[in-house]
């Protein structure tokens, strides 16, 4: 009860009529790699983050706001859309999730309808399947993401398998496929729908998510309703969800089939500029980790310090964390911190005596499945999945 006044007195409305001109472009801000100049701007219901474009609007979480806390929180939280055609309000009275196709039942649910089935809550990243494209060598054509096209939140929502039942599954239903309200503004670009395997659709963790840490989230976000799906890449979480479409057959639209591919081949990698290679669609996102107090470049005074950083891979969750402080000739093993469950940030900390000097530090995480960052790089052409061990250039004085 409570939770559904909540959702529905919320609107969403943001008369967000042109963004670009509402964003005020505060300053700028320099991605570590050639041509990382960008602005930094501040939309609606968000803090200034760092604007890669504007339409479609996608904004990046400014590194450094990592190191706050192991949630991030929704005005700092990254945007990625692909159409510019996006609703600029959305009245969550009047919002409706249809679920269709191989289905014994087809179903229109409102949010209120959502608020009377069981909700449950998942601690999860949100990682766009580019995140540090910008670091590929050689670079590869796509957003010129740094590190920060990631976010970490609790997201409430009812079960898509809780969903999925209602409607009552057909013996050939094989994936689901989801859309939000957004379009393509050219009739020649195909509407973004992405499907999930049938299995996986049913798993316990897949949630239809109408709050995100505790609160309903931003629009550019998905308001009112999203897909989570804890451990896979963002791709898959459709935003503004409005249509649930069981199908029997394997999906063959531009988002499944051409896009959102990676080599078929071990850490999605192939030798730069490879072509013609077999593609599996993306799924789980690999294991990754990241010092948050150090920025790479940075001077810092001598003395014994905290390093702090987080990890987290595609929900085995984390074992364990090394730090090394000598460009990764010898590994000292960090503590972890509060553990939120197996598809969130782990914070983890280790002790570091800095003399003066000039140090490179270096992070390796391994997950619970055994998998242990890789020092060599991977390519693939569209840049997705990059994880190799991070590396921070530091002086001490
Ligand atoms: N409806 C809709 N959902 C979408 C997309 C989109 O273009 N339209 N992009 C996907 C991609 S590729 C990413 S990385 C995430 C980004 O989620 P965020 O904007 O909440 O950070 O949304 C996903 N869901
Ligand atoms: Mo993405």
């Amino acid at each position: 009860m409570e939770r559904s006044r909540f959702l529905l007195s919320a609107s969403g409305a943001l008369g967000w009529l042109s963004l670009a001109s509402r964003a005020e472009a505060q300053n700028a801000i320099l991605l570590p790699f050639a041509n990382g100049e960008r602005p930094v701007a501040a939309y609606p219901q968000k803090r200034a983050l760092i604007v890669q474009t504007t339409r479609p609007p996608q904004l990046e979480t400014p590194f450094a706001l990592f190191d706050d806390g192991a949630f991030t929180p929704n005005d700092a939280f990254f945007v990625r859309w692909h159409l510019a055609g996006i609703p600029q309000s959305v009245d969550a009275s009047a919002h409706r999730i249809s679920v269709t196709g191989a289905v014994n039942r087809e179903l229109s649910l409102s949010l209120k309808d959502l608020g009377s089935m069981p909700a449950v809550e998942v601690a999860a990243v949100c990682q766009c399947s580019g995140n540090s494209r910008g670091f590929f060598q050689p670079r590869v054509p796509g957003g010129q993401w740094g590190n920060g096209a990631m976010g970490n939140a609790r997201w409430t929502g009812v079960r898509l398998r809780d969903v999925l039942a209602r409607a009552g599954l057909q013996r050939n239903a094989v994936q689901v496929q989801f859309r939000g309200l957004d379009s393509p503004v050219l009739v020649q670009t195909p509407a973004f729908k992405k499907s999930l395997p049938i299995d996986v659709a049913q798993s316990d963790d897949v949630l239809v998510a109408f709050v995100m840490n505790g609160e309903p989230m931003p629009l550019l976000n998905g308001f009112p309703v999203r897909l989570v799906v804890p451990g896979w890449y963002s791709t898959y979480w459709v935003k503004m969800l409005a249509q649930i479409t069981v199908l029997d057959y394997p999906d063959d639209n531009f988002w499944m089939k051409t896009a959102y591919r990676i080599p078929d081949t071990p850490s999605a990698s192939v030798a730069p500029g490879s072509t013609g290679f077999p593609t599996v669609p993306i799924s789980k996102m690999d294991v990754r980790s990241f010092i948050t107090n150090i920025a790479s470049g940075s001077s810092i005074a001598a003395g014994p310090m905290t390093v702090r950083g987080i990890a987290f891979d595609g929900g085995s969750g984390v074992r364990r964390v090394d730090v090394s402080f000598d460009g990764a000739l010898s590994w000292q093993r960090a503590a972890l911190e509060v553990d939120y469950g197996k598809y969130s940030f782990r914070r983890w900390n280790a002790q570091w005596n800095a003399e003066p000097g000039r140090y490179v530090l270096a992070v390796r995480a391994t997950s619970n499945d055994g998998t242990v960052q890789s020092a060599a790089p991977i390519w693939n052409p569209a840049g997705y999945m990059r994880n190799s061990i991070e590396n921070y250039s530091v002086a001490v004085s």
